[in-house]
C-alpha cells in the first residue's frame, strides 16, 4: 500500500456531507486515503478493519486488481456511449450475467447508477406495468415502517424513517405502509429468523380492504432491512406478504440493494427465504461499490407487456444519462466474475455460523439489549443513553475507529456487514474489539 501520509485536503468547508455530522466530522475528521482486501489505511497511516463493507457494498473487499484492471481498460476503450438509443456490448453482457445469477423468472434488466434510482425505477415500471394492461387504476403503494428505499421521493414516500421523510413536504400521495416487524419483547437474541410476527403481514390484507385490491400497483419491502438495524423477518413473514400479493394481483417488490450479491449466503435474499419478487432492486455490490450503478430485474411478464404499440415508439419513458455506462458495466462484470471465481455468493453460509457464534458471544456485556444475525449481517442493540438517543452508539462508532474497526451505527444500533472475503482471525478482531469498547461505553 503506498503511503499517503502528506495527503491532507487543506479546507473542509466546501463539501457539504452526506448523511454525516458535518460540524463534528470536521472538527475532529476521519479519513481514509488507501484500503486492501479487509482494510482500510487511515491518512495517519493507520489500519482499520473494514467490519460494514464499505456502506455494505464492497463485497469482494477492496481494490481487487480484477475489477481495477477491468475499469481502466474500459476507460481507455470505450469511455462513454449514449445511453438512449445507442449501445455498447458490455452493458448487454451484464445484464445477460446478472439474470444468470438471479432468480429464477427475472429475466430483463433497467440499469441506473444508485440504489435510490433503482427504488424510483422500481415504483414508475410497477405503476406502468398495470397502466399498460389496462389496469391504470392501480396507483397505490405500499412499503412498511422502518422500511429504507434511498433518499428520492418515492423511496421516502414508501420508506419509514420519520427522520428521513419529515423535512419534505406532502411526498407521494396514495401510499399506505405495513407495520415494521421488530420486536424485541419476543424475539430478541434470536439466532437467524425470529419466531414471532409472521401475522404481521396480515396486515398487508388489511390495507388491501381498506383500499380495495383493484386500486393498489405494489408492495416493496427490504427482505431484510438493513439501514434500519439489521431487522430479520420473522419465520414465514415474507412467504405470506407473496401469498397475499399474487392473491390481488399486486406486484411484490424486493429491495435487495443490501440483501443482494451474497450478504445472507446465497445470492440474494429471494434465494436465502425462497420466495421469487415480481421485481428486484439492486445496487451497492452489483459493482463491488467501486463505481455507482444499479440494476432493477423484472420478470418476463412485466418486461414483454411493454413490448407492444409501433416499433419506432419508446416503450417505457424512464433512464438515466449512465444507465449502462460502459466503465460501470465492466466493473460489473468483473465483479460477478470475482463473485464466481472466489464463490463469494455463498461464502457467507459457510462462514456464517462462526460469525453468529462470534456475535452471541456479546451476549451480556453492558448496554447489550439484543443481538441478532443472518448470513454475514449482524447487529447489536444498546439501551439507549435516557433523553439522548444515538449518543451511546455514536461512542461505540468513534471508539472503534479508533481502535481500528469500522462498524456503523443507526439509532442506537450497531450494525456489521463485513466483506464476504472475511477470515476467522478478522471475525475474531471485531468481536474482541467490540467487546472491549462496550465495557468501556457511558
Ligand atoms: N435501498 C436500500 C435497501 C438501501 O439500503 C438504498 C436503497 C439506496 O441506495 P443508494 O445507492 O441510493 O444510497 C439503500 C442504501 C447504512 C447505509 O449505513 C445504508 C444505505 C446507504 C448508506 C448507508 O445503513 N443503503
Amino acid at each position: 500500500m503506498s503511503n499517503h501520509l502528506n495527503v491532507t485536503p487543506n479546507d473542509l468547508g466546501a463539501f457539504w456531507m452526506p448523511f454525516t455530522a458535518n460540524r463534528q466530522f470536521k472538527k475532529a475528521p476521519r479519513m481514509f486515503v488507501a484500503a486492501r482486501d479487509m482494510h482500510y489505511q487511515t491518512v495517519d497511516g493507520r489500519q482499520v478493519l473494514d467490519g460494514t463493507a464499505g456502506l455494505w457494498c464492497v463485497n469482494a473487499g477492496h481494490c481487487r486488481p480484477r475489477i481495477t484492471e477491468a475499469i481502466q481498460q474500459q476507460a481507455a476503450e470505450l469511455d462513454y456511449a449514449p445511453a438512449f438509443q445507442m449501445g455498447h456490448p458490455k452493458a448487454f453482457e451484464l445484464a445477460n450475467a446478472l439474470v444468470g445469477v438471479a432468480p429464477e423468472g427475472l429475466n430483463h434488466v433497467f440499469f441506473t447508477n444508485s440504489g435510490s434510482e433503482s427504488v424510483e425505477t422500481a415504483l414508475k415500471v410497477a405503476l406502468a406495468y398495470h397502466r399498460v394492461k389496462g389496469d391504470g387504476s392501480r396507483f397505490r403503494l405500499i412499503g412498511r415502517e422502518r422500511g429504507y428505499h434511498g433518499v428520492n421521493f418515492g423511496g421516502i414516500s414508501v420508506g419509514g424513517i420519520v427522520s428521513n421523510r419529515k423535512m419534505f413536504g406532502t411526498l407521494l400521495t396514495g401510499v399506505d405502509h405495513l407495520p415494521h416487524t421488530h420486536n424485541l419483547a419476543k424475539n430478541a437474541f434470536t439466532r437467524g429468523e425470529p419466531a414471532h410476527g409472521a401475522e404481521l403481514a396480515d396486515e398487508l390484507e388489511r390495507i388491501v380492504t381498506l383500499h380495495d385490491p383493484s386500486t393498489i400497483a405494489a408492495v416493496i419491502v427490504e427482505p431484510v432491512a438493513g439501514s434500519t438495524g439489521v431487522l430479520i423477518p420473522p419465520k414465514g413473514y415474507l412467504q405470506k406478504l407473496r401469498e397475499i400479493t399474487r392473491k390481488y394481483g399486486i406486484l411484490l417488490i424486493f429491495d435487495e440493494v443490501i440483501t443482494g450479491f451474497g450478504r445472507l449466503g446465497t445470492p440474494f435474499a429471494a434465494d436465502y427465504f425462497g420466495v421469487i419478487p415480481d421485481i428486484m432492486v439492486t445496487a451497492k455490490g452489483l459493482t463491488n461499490g467501486v463505481i455507482p450503478m444499479g440494476a432493477v430485474l423484472v420478470k418476463s411478464e412485466i418486461h414483454d407487456a411493454f413490448m407492444q404499440g409501433p416499433e419506432h415508439l419508446i416503450e417505457f419513458m424512464h433512464g438515466y444519462t449512465y444507465s449502462g455506462n460502459p466503465v460501470a458495466s465492466a466493473a460489473g462484470l468483473a465483479t460477478l466474475e470475482t463473485y464466481k471465481e472466489e464463490g463469494l455468493l455463498t461464502r457467507g453460509a459457510e462462514m456464517g455460523k462462526y460469525w453468529e457464534d462470534g456475535l452471541h458471544s456479546l451476549k451480556g456485556e453492558r448496554h447489550v439489549i439484543d443481538i441478532r444475525n443472518i448470513g454475514l449481517v449482524g447487529a447489536i442493540e444498546l439501551e439507549p443513553i435516557a433523553g439522548q438517543p444515538t449518543k451511546r452508539a455514536f461512542a461505540a462508532f468513534v471508539k472503534a475507529f479508533e481502535a481500528g474497526i469500522l462498524i456503523r451505527t443507526t439509532g442506537d444500533i450497531i450494525a456489521l456487514s463485513p466483506p464476504l472475503i472475511v477470515e476467522k482471525s478478522h471475525i475474531d478482531t471485531l468481536v474482541q474489539t467490540l467487546r472491549d469498547i462496550l465495557k468501556t461505553l457511558e
